[in-house]
């Protein structure tokens, strides 16, 4: 395997000194605070009287935007010029967080910044705060795609990511009693400074109807799609700044709206309605992202967004490609389209069908094309989650694209039966089409189908993917398979979150270290070094104090930063095991109740995350964590060493202050149910410690930061499925053990939810005669871990010790590591320096 290619780094862009092209392009304090001022005159428009915080914002907003199209139009320009094979990364979510700061980081002006700011009046923190982020995804997946651009643009690969403009992202997470309130996600409300409308950049998707056989010019038979409605997919983009170069690329985003705004033939004809009613049903495609991590929800609208996010890509490229005269036949040689999970993988079939039906191209010289074109990334092994479209639903919609789907079918299992010739339980267990029960269209095997790679997103899950859930596809084609373990970007999980830490890097690092993780490992000689572990003490209970500042101010609890802050933020989900985390915090609660002198290291409690709006069990479990934190925090013989708390919310710009304020990250998932996880990477990188299960990523974090530096506990995914396989019996684990027995009664006595013994009855239920999850099959194991962490920080340098090598070995977590092995193993796409 070659060497990974050595990307050229631009000029160190300092934060004190600019560089000529800086100068040029309008980067200094006086000009920034000039074009604050024109765009508050000019673009905004307020008299100075009514002036507010968020004008400075948008006007900061604005004048940053101005100097990344400069770098933007010049990127389209040298893509266009150079020829070069671009990514196109589908994705049905995109979690950017805030642009403000990140953009600042990665143009190299946040300090330029801060002080044309000043001179204005205002302080740069308080004007990022009014940033409302675009939370256009769930949680993992959507994040994921985030950092992966990020890393695209600073590895100077030419990228677009395409995706949908839903106008209400993930809803807003509000503590009502306890429970969980959503409230809708009005983001676009002020305007969207970040993002230019492209009215112009615009496809015509087409829905439903059927489909007409005839013969062209030539003779051909071939097939025309008479659609019952067409909806109209507009471009709005987002310019996407690599750090320290001048590369910008796009985040192209597609909103939809009807044809035409007014039928006049209907209004003409008197139903005036009917127009209307067209025009709201079009534009309801892109109105709300689905609220649903894991569970695949079964729903015509669903399955509309998904085909008309990737038809308008498909179209664009086709588009942009005869505009750079490249012939269609060449379209692989051009786009390396990744599928982000089987959300986008209807593309395989619309590929197909733009250059069958629409291009002529003969069928064989398409499929070529389109497996060469597509990869596909795997992202969850959980059953549920695996998407299948009912036929009749899937025919109502894409009749000619079910059509199609018959046709790959045949040919492929005439491909499976001359391989695995008899074996007919084969064949139905591959077939595109599965008919046990209710007959479905299976996405996963499309998109394994349609694609010459396929990849899990840590090294295990990749083992398990080729084990269980794609075994038949592995079996049929193992030179498609790999693994690309996922990352996080260091500019905004580390440089950015982390301001205190990025200073101490700097200066024991220099101020490559942002592109260069692998120059953390220096840090290592640190660890021995008392004065630097003060250092690094100093940075961390800074973080914390920013943290407990933010928790108090939203939850009125209040935490100590000397004590030891034990997180868990991701999506809640049983498999996740938020409950697991409450069973040690309520352990812990009786055994402080009945031996007060108990010597422990004082621990605040933290939880976030949303649960999807519609899964029962998840929202009673952000209740129970509620209702623990509201007994514990009031309880005067123990909240002097115990605090819980649940912070409201979870988002990308609280989660900058969180991953940084972590003494021990919460990893605790069922093993081999976890793909990867991210968060286990943004709190290593941050000095976290982990507890964890051999687990998604947390296998690979463990080697490299080395078990003694790990807290591992917990049954093996082969244990997991020894024992389910054996027969679970969750009663016994109850049995044997007379405190877990006693945390369960406790629970369930309502002792956690003022005398209510209702409320967390179906909690404790499940985990007695249910338990899918293993929680009580691993209770023993985690609490025995949780005292090892506890007597761990008893000694403080070397708990230090430990994060200073935990910081010091994550550079394998950077997106930077991840991109690479993409573009270098998956999509043969080289760096394209962007010149100013
Ligand atoms: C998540 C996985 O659960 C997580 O383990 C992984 O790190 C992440 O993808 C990125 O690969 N999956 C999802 O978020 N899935 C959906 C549908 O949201």
């Amino acid at each position: 395997k070659p060497p990974p290619k050595q990307i050229k780094i631009a000029p160190p862009v300092t934060t004190t000194g600019l560089t000529d092209v800086d100068v040029r392009s309008g980067m200094q304090v006086a000009a920034l605070k000039q074009a604050v001022t024109d765009h508050l005159r000019y673009s905004i428009g307020h008299p100075p009287v009514a002036t507010t915080l968020h004008d400075y914002y948008y006007a900061l907003a604005l004048a940053v935007r101005d100097r990344m199209q400069h770098r933007w139009l010049n990127t389209l320009q040298t893509n266009f010029d150079l020829k070069r094979k671009i990514v196109c990364y589908l994705s049905a979510e995109f979690l950017m967080g805030p642009h403000l700061g990140n953009n600042l980081l990665n143009l190299g002006i946040e300090q330029e910044a801060r002080a044309a700011l000043a001179e204005l009046g205002q302080d740069l923190d308080i004007v990022l705060e009014c940033e409302e982020e675009p939370g256009l995804g769930n949680g993992g997946l959507g994040r994921l795609a985030a950092c992966y651009l990020d890393s695209l643009a600073t590895l100077q690969r030419p990228a677009v990511g395409y995706g949908i403009r839903y106008e209400f992202g993930i809803f807003d997470q509000e503590i009502h009693d306890g429970w969980q309130a959503e409230i809708t996600d009005k983001w676009l409300r002020y305007g969207n400074p970040w993002e230019i409308a492209k009215p112009e950049v615009a496809h015509y998707v087409n829905w439903g109807g059927h489909t007409e056989y005839y013969r062209d010019e030539a003779g051909n038979d071939r097939v025309r799609w008479m659609p019952y409605r067409v909806v109209k997919g507009t471009a709005y983009d987002t310019p996407t700044q690599g750090y320290g170069v001048n590369n910008c690329n796009t985040l192209r985003l597609w909103s939809a709206e009807a044809v035409e705004s007014f039928d006049f033939q209907a209004f003409n004809t008197g139903d005036y309605y009917q127009a209307v009613e067209d025009k709201i049903i079009s534009e309801t495609v892109t109105k709300v992202l689905y609220p649903n991590d894991e569970p695949q929800i079964g729903k015509h609208l669903r399955l509309g967004q998904q085909y008309f996010f990737v038809s308008c890509s498909l179209q664009n490229m086709l588009h942009i490609l005869s505009l750079s005269g490249v012939p269609v036949e060449n379209f692989a040689e051009r786009y390396a389209v990744q599928l982000n999970d089987t959300h986008p993988s209807i593309g395989v079939v619309e590929l197909m069908r733009l250059l069958v039906d629409e291009r002529r191209l003969d069928w064989d010289k398409a499929w070529a094309i389109t497996v060469q074109t597509f990869g596909y990334t795997n992202h969850t092994l959980l059953p549920e989650a695996l998407e299948t479209w009912p036929l009749p639903m899937f025919q109502a919609l894409l009749p000619r694209h079910l059509e199609i789907i018959y046709e790959i079918n045949r040919r492929f299992l005439d491909e499976v039966r001359a391989r695995f010739s008899g074996d007919e339980a084969r064949v139905a267990r591959m077939s595109l089409i599965g008919e046990e029960g209710e007959k479905c269209v299976r996405m996963a095997h499309l998109a394994a189908v349609g694609s010459h790679a396929i990849n899990g997103v840590a090294a295990l899950h990749s083992d398990l993917l080729k084990a269980s859930v794609l075994k038949d596809f592995y079996e049929m084609w193992p030179e498609r398979f790999s693994n690309k373990t996922n990352g996080v970007t260091p500019r905004r999980f580390l440089a950015l979150a982390n301001p205190g830490l990025r200073a101490l890097l700097n200066e024991a690092l220099g101020e490559q270290w942002p592109v260069n993780m692998e120059q953390l490992h220096q840090l290592e000689a640190k660890a021995d070094d008392a004065a630097f572990r003060r250092k690094w003490r100093a940075i961390k209970e800074a973080n914390k104090k920013r943290l407990a500042d933010y928790i108090l101010a939203h939850t009125d609890i209040e935490l100590d930063p000397t004590w030891l802050f034990d997180i868990q933020v991701k999506r809640i989900h049983e498999y996740k095991r938020q409950h697991l985390n409450v069973l040690h915090i309520v352990t812990l609660y009786r055994r402080l109740k009945e031996n007060p002198g108990l010597n422990i290291s004082p621990r605040a409690f933290i939880f976030g995350g949303k649960a999807a709006p519609g899964y029962f069990m998840a929202k009673r479990i952000i209740k129970l964590i509620n209702g623990v934190a509201e007994t514990i925090n009031a309880d005067p013989d123990v909240n002097t060493r115990m605090k819980v708390a649940f912070v409201p919310n979870f988002n990308v710009q609280n989660a900058q202050l969180i991953y940084p304020a972590a003494d021990l990250s919460e990893q605790i998932s069922t093993a081999g149910k976890e793909a990867s996880g991210t968060g286990n990477m943004k709190f290593m990188l941050n000095g976290a410690l982990t507890i964890g299960t051999l687990d998604g990523a947390n296998v690979e974090i463990r080697e490299e930061v080395g078990a003694e530096n790990f807290f591992l506990f917990g049954l093996t995914t082969e244990e997991v499925e020894h024992i389910k396989r054996e027969g679970y019996h969750p009663t016994d684990c109850i049995a044997s053990n007379s405190e877990l027995r006693t945390v369960l009664e406790l629970i369930n006595s309502g002792y956690f939810s003022r005398g209510d013994a209702e409320v967390f009855r179906s909690v404790v239920n499940n985990l007695t005669y249910s338990d899918p999850f293993l929680v009580l099959a691993d209770y023993a194991a985690y609490v025995a871990c949780q005292e090892r962490v506890s007597a761990a920080w008893q000694d403080k340098e070397n708990w230090t010790r430990m994060s200073i090598l935990n910081t010091a070995r994550s550079g394998k977590f950077s997106s930077d590591r991840a991109i690479r092995e993409y573009c270098d193993e998956i999509w043969n796409v080289q760096p394209a320096t962007v010149k100013l």
